[in-house]
């Protein structure tokens, strides 16, 4: 009987964090959420900011509980943190924080410092160079914000960490920027895995705030402080640098087909749309169909496009009296929306209304009024509305790419919370014409401990691991309703 290895995952999201413990034994790999709290943005002044020294707060509880949950005498044998992408802090020579970590979703980014959007060759020189398109919240343009409106950050800032960076770093790590979560920055150069000196000078960011990107996997050091945070338990163990974007993760622990013919969905408050490939997918189409070619654990490309996802649902859902909280609540609300008639007309998910509204349902509502569609009247109708537009949004975004990648796929791949809602699966199958697969698995955390699996040498590669995952995993697979050739044949 082999020794379990305990490892623990610190989840970082927008909305939540998590901290879950590991314990890979036999090749299976079983998981405990050993702490959970909400995460959200604060506003002060007419700004969004993160509060960073709360998030570590949590981090420290979630490690304790993860050393209370071991059994006597067992070990964590390593750490590793991830969170959604972009945002970062600025930290002085002496490792203080000198600049209020901003929330992505803050509007400084909208206006004034959009550079690129006025300029179209510039916007197709930095796409080229980087991969990344010009998107409000990348770190480019926070960055760019930051040095315009504070010059003197140029001096006193020494480093730019992103969260998982600095958070691996506050737990003993050494301060390293990790790949993914510098691929989400439009910093980094496309090729290879330097910064791009092109777009460091374009957005006017200092080169000597970076070092050159790690690889997921590499070891940052040893957990300091072992004894506030879990005594013995903790002593050896190891800081790793897992992908830092939760995005990364997520796609990192879906079970694939070898043949590379599967498009993944990461269905959360994002929708996350997109597949593995060994190329970037650049070009004015690429361009065009703003193509994020964001770096997979393994160092490759995953060609992606942001869906705005279930914020939508979030949202609206701020504006009734009572929201769904379990799962039988949950699954009362799916129920009803399905039981609805489909909407007379679907919101077009990439407008920009949607991105940070004060009132999601007002938003939604201008939207239809404008476009003469009918407004819901219950949250249900709106469950309905959100779902199938969503699931057409998908649809549209994996065509463009198989345009572009000159490829087709076979299946779509969902993990993350969109993946137990099954009224957004099958949307998202019918609008496609493809199957949906719908794994029960908590895709970012997995992600996030194959890797520290792998630095340890416990399992081979990622496709090992995800061949032992896939072997028993709980699927549900939701085949298309022939919707496109049910009207065809009504016509
Ligand atoms: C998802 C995510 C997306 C990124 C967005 C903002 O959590 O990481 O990949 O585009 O957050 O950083």
């Amino acid at each position: 009987m082999a020794t379990p290895l305990y490892l623990a995952a610190v989840d970082l999201g927008a909305t939540s964090g998590r901290v879950i413990l590991g314990k890979w034994k036999n090749k299976n790999l079983e998981l405990v959420e050993v702490h959970r709290f909400p995460n959200a943005f604060q506003s002060i002044g007419g700004h969004d900011y993160w509060n960073i020294a709360g998030l570590w707060e949590q981090i420290q509880t979630g490690l304790r509980a993860a050393a209370a949950a071991l059994p006597k005498g067992a070990k964590l044998a390593s750490v590793g943190v991830d969170s959604w992408g972009v945002d970062h802090v600025l930290l002085d020579r002496g490792g203080r924080l000198i600049f209020p970590a901003h929330a992505y979703r803050d509007s400084r980014t909208h206006s004034g410092v959009t550079r690129p959007e006025k300029n179209r060759s510039d916007l197709a020189r930095i796409y080229a160079a980087t991969g990344i398109p010009n998107v409000f919240y990348n770190a480019s343009l926070q960055l760019a914000e930051t040095v315009a409106a504070c010059p003197w950050i140029e001096d006193a800032a020494a480093r730019c960490l992103f969260l998982p960076d600095y958070f691996n770093h506050l737990l003993g790590g050494r301060a390293a920027n990790e790949l993914t979560i510098a691929s989400t920055s439009q910093l980094l150069g496309v090729k290879g895995s330097a910064w791009s000196a092109e777009a460091l000078e374009h957005f006017s960011v200092p080169a000597k705030w970076f070092t050159k990107p790690v690889l997921p996997g590499t070891d940052l050091g040893v957990v300091k402080n072992a004894d506030s945070l879990g005594g013995k338990a903790l002593a050896e163990t190891r800081v790793i640098a897992v992908p830092g974007h939760d995005t990364a993760c997520a796609y990192d622990a879906m079970p694939a087909a070898p043949d590379g013919g599967d498009f993944f969905i990461s269905s959360g408050t994002w929708s996350l749309v997109g597949f593995e490939n060994p190329k970037p997918l650049l070009g004015a189409g690429a361009l065009a169909a703003r193509v994020a070619n964001e770096r997979t654990g393994d160092g490759a490309y995953r060609p992606l496009t942001n869906v705005i996802g279930l914020w939508l649902l979030e949202g609206v859902m701020k504006d009734f009296a009572s929201r769904p909280v379990s799962s039988e609540d949950w699954d009362k609300l799916i129920t009803a929306a399905e039981g609805l008639p489909a909407p007379a007309g679907l919101l077009d998910v990439n407008d920009p209304a949607f991105t940070s509204p004060l009132s999601m349902k007002n938003a939604i509502d201008a939207h239809l009024v404008a476009r003469g569609l009918p407004v819901p009247k219950e949250l249900a109708a709106y469950t309905r509305l959100i779902c199938d537009s969503l699931g057409q949004g998908h649809a549209e975004a994996m065509r463009r790419f198989e345009g572009m990648a000159g490829r087709r796929f076979k299946r779509i791949l969902i993990v993350g919370g969109g993946s137990k809602n099954r009224l957004l699966c099958q949307a998202t199958a019918d609008a496609a014409g493809l199957p949906v697969v719908s794994f029960a698995l908590e895709g970012t955390a997995v992600g996030n401990l194959a890797r520290q699996l792998i630095a340890l040498g416990a399992v081979k590669d990622l496709a090992t691991f995800r061949a032992h995952l896939g072997r028993g995993l709980k699927q549900t697979v939701y085949a298309p309703k022939n919707r496109a050739s049910a009207a065809w044949v009504a016509a």
